[in-house]
């Protein structure tokens, strides 16, 4: 198995957790930020990272990737009824639809311009969405462990988040101390961005 990706992606981030939390041995390849290797245009309509090749196989999507993973590993991070199955795979898509966007500025202000060059009305209006979800987080989801779908896909988030000092508010207590147990975790340390990308000058 070969996953194709990018250290600092969130979406390639979410699949490594989910590789190390089921214990699947596969090779990373790793690209550079708008420099993928010619292999993903050639595997990916998209173009994208992550890209996973198992045989004849070929997935481009972080969600699909991890379902299969799953499915292989025996069904370990999408658990319980279907109803509980529909939940997690709806909170999985609130942090790529919703956490992603709502952080995307701070992450790109703070990554590519060095202090005083910032766009601070971006990065606050940033902050104000990054609140919202961590408050939409905190009253209607419920954070577990070992990690879920949706878990690897929120953790990631959070990592960026804090990559870039973005950390989870105080107030939010049951998703700060979910993040917490998170990083105490082997799949954690294993799963994390070798670096992250930051202003030249
Ligand atoms: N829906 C895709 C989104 C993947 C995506 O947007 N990947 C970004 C990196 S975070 C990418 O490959 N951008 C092009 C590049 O880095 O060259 C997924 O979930 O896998």
């Amino acid at each position: 198995m070969i996953l194709y990706e990018r250290t600092d992606c969130p979406f390639c981030w979410k699949v490594r957790l989910a590789l190390e939390t089921l214990e699947i041995p596969c090779e990373l390849v790793a690209s550079e930020a708008g420099n993928p290797y010619p292999q993903v245009r050639e595997l990916s309509p998209t173009g994208s990272v992550p890209v996973l090749v198992d045989g004849d196989t070929v997935l481009w999507d972080s969600a699909v990737i991890v379902e299969y993973l799953d499915q292989l590993a025996g069904g370990r991070l999408l658990r319980g009824d279907a109803r509980a199955q529909a939940n997690s795979r709806q909170w999985a898509l609130y942090s790529d639809r919703h956490v992603g966007p709502a952080l995307r500025d701070i992450v790109f202000e703070r990554r590519s311009r060095s202090e005083g060059e910032r766009d601070e009305e971006l990065i606050e209006r940033s902050f104000k969405s990054w609140r919202a979800c961590q408050e939409r987080l905190e009253q209607n989801w419920k954070p577990v462990l070992p990690l879920t779908l949706e878990g690897c896909a929120l953790a990631a988030r959070f990592g960026v988040a804090q990559a870039y000092d973005a950390e989870i508010d105080e107030v939010h207590g049951d998703l700060r101390h979910w993040f917490d147990k998170v990083r105490e975790t082997d799949a954690w340390s294993r799963a994390y961005p070798k670096n992250f990308i930051r202003p030249t000058s």
